[in-house]
């Protein structure tokens, strides 16, 4: 008698064969996909930051000093996308190790535990609302279940239309079944990527569409002497676009300017809130300030001049009565960023500002719209609070932000002086050339600026106008240049008479000294 393949209906069902290795990792790999895509789409539909970015956030704000300047180093103001790359390429990594365990409770426990971890950095962060939960947990529900479809796509043949003679033994696995399954799973993973971006892209939008058309009028400016032309390649007031941008916020705080205010509490007589409305209809105050970075390493970008508009601060002090024992102005920004700075800068005569305006524009969403802090003479991660949310009159027990990470409480701007022109290892031609570049102190100004090639003899530079002691100078001397390779170094002066120091310090804990030096090339 000859064996048949017949099969008692009866008979319990075999297990599933396990899949190969490469398509638990495919499976792992997409449906990880997945997870981050629905979770991106659900809270863009929430109106609110995306997972990776609120983990990202949280990445931020547990950075050591030598990380944070490294990174600073490595990507510049591109230091955010470099973060987000990152935990993308971590989240591909470990969904795809994940797969190839190919047992699938082993990726939803994986799964579950980066939803705690999103879980978790929505806990922590100011700003975030219901969908910043909704979103990861509907992500891993849609990434597990993808990682069940995938992995068993391939051998239990759903579409395989079996005779009650046939065979359950196995069919070997179905290549065409899984694509077909991994195609699917791919384009859900897509359209919710593409459609929560576009999502993401709204709510920015719609923050942006809120910047008033104009500003109200200036009640009150300073006289701004020309300075048209004279530095050849940087310009006085740096344009709002190119305007360095550095905070730790991965994306905008969602800011509705009709219900949005802000709050001066703590150690005061009368707690003062304002409204955007109530800010507009102030005296309005126009000044020339540069504002830098203190993480601006010697010769760095990390600075630029703008005319800000907005209320003097000093007015605000004012009206709310600064009680005894106030030792700083401590600020909170929208997204929970905070800083402090002495109370007696607030108050020495300065122009403090709670700015509204930049360059004669409502602030950019870049630059902290509705309002922001500027402080002159001061580093902005203890002044310079962006989306403004609160200031509070408070003693040194808090801390701002950066303090905590190592960064000095205080944070004065270092006399400071940069070569922009000739540009780093430029060739130029022999005869006469122009050396140019900026020189600040804020709030005490820039007296003197001098240059030397090749270690030469000092010799003095032409300045621009002097527009405020809040601003930075810009200078140029000319040189006959002779061919061969030279290095040119500058150094500033400051109105008390101090010349910057040489001693080279790095940007930790309060801010890079040292002279900038540039090498160039001088050919036919
Ligand atoms: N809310 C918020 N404000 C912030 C920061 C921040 O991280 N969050 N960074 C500060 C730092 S370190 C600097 S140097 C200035 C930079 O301002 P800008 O981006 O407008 O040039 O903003 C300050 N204000
Ligand atoms: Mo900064």
């Amino acid at each position: 008698m000859t064996e048949t393949l017949e099969v008692d209906p009866r008979a319990p069902r075999a297990p599933l064969p396990t899949p190969p290795r490469i398509v638990g990792a495919i499976a792992g790999l997409l449906a990880g996909l997945c997870s981050v895509c629905v979770g991106i789409l659900v809270t863009a539909l929430g109106n609110t930051a995306s997972p990776i970015d609120t983990v990202g956030s949280s990445f931020i704000d547990r950075v050591p000093r030598w990380l944070k300047n490294l990174a600073i180093d490595l990507f510049g103001t591109n230091d955010k996308t470099a973060l987000r790359v990152g935990i993308w390429i971590v989240l591909a990594v470990v969904a795809t190790a994940l797969g190839t365990t190919r047992r699938w409770s082993a990726y939803a426990w994986g799964t579950i535990l980066f939803t705690m971890l999103g879980l978790a950095s929505a806990a922590e962060r100011t700003g975030t609302t219901t969908w910043s939960y909704v979103g990861p947990v509907v992500g891993a529900v849609a990434g597990i279940a993808s990682f069940v479809v995938l992995m068993q796509s391939g051998t239990r043949h759903w579409f395989a239309r079996r005779r009650p003679t046939e065979s359950v033994a196995p069919l070997g696995f179905d290549r065409r079944q899984f694509v077909g399954a991994a195609g699917a799973v791919s384009a859900v993973a897509l359209a919710s990527g593409l459609v929560g971006r576009s999502r993401q892209n709204d709510r920015v939008r719609r923050i942006e569409s809120q910047r008033p058309s104009a500003l109200p009028g200036v009640d009150d400016t300073v006289d701004v002497p020309n300075t048209d032309g004279f530095h050849p390649t940087e310009p006085f007031f740096t344009p709002n676009d190119d305007f360095y941008r550095i905070d730790t916020a991965m994306s905008f705080p969602t800011v509705d300017r009709d219900s949005w205010s802000f709050t001066i509490d703590g150690l005061v007589e009368t707690p003062l809130t304002l409204t955007y409305a109530d800010l507009l209809a102030l005296p309005q105050v126009e000044r020339p300030v540069t504002l830098c970075c203190v993480s601006n390493p010697v010769g760095g970008p990390f600075i630029g001049t703008a005319r800000w508009q907005g209320v003097l601060l000093k007015d605000l002090l004012d009206r709310v009565g600064v009680l005894d024992g106030a030792e700083q102005v401590f600020s909170t920004s929208l997204d929970g960023w905070t800083c402090g700075f002495p109370v007696e800068v607030a108050l020495d005569g300065r122009d403090c500002m709670v700015a509204i305006g930049m360059n004669g524009e409502p602030l950019p969403l870049e630059h902290g719209f509705p309002a922001r802090l500027v402080v002159p003479g001061l580093y902005g991660y203890v002044s310079a609070t962006k989306w403004l949310a609160r200031i509070e009159l408070a003693t040194w027990d808090r801390e701002g932000y950066w303090v905590p990470l190592g960064w000095s409480r205080l944070g004065p701007v270092k006399t400071q002086s940069r070569v922009d022109v000739p540009r780093h290892r430029e060739k130029v031609a022999p005869g006469r050339i122009t050396i140019a570049g900026v020189a600040w102190a804020q709030h005490t100004g820039i007296e003197k600026v001098e240059v030397r090639v090749d270690d030469g003899p000092w010799r003095e530079a032409e300045l621009g106008n002097d527009v405020s002691d809040d601003t930075w100078r810009q200078w140029i001397i000319e040189w006959d240049a002779t061919p061969g390779r030279h290095v040119v170094q500058v150094r500033a002066t400051d109105k008390d008479g101090e010349t910057q120091t040489d001693v080279v310090q790095d940007v930790a804990p309060d801010g890079a000294t040292g002279w900038h030096t540039r090498t160039f090339e001088v050919t036919n």
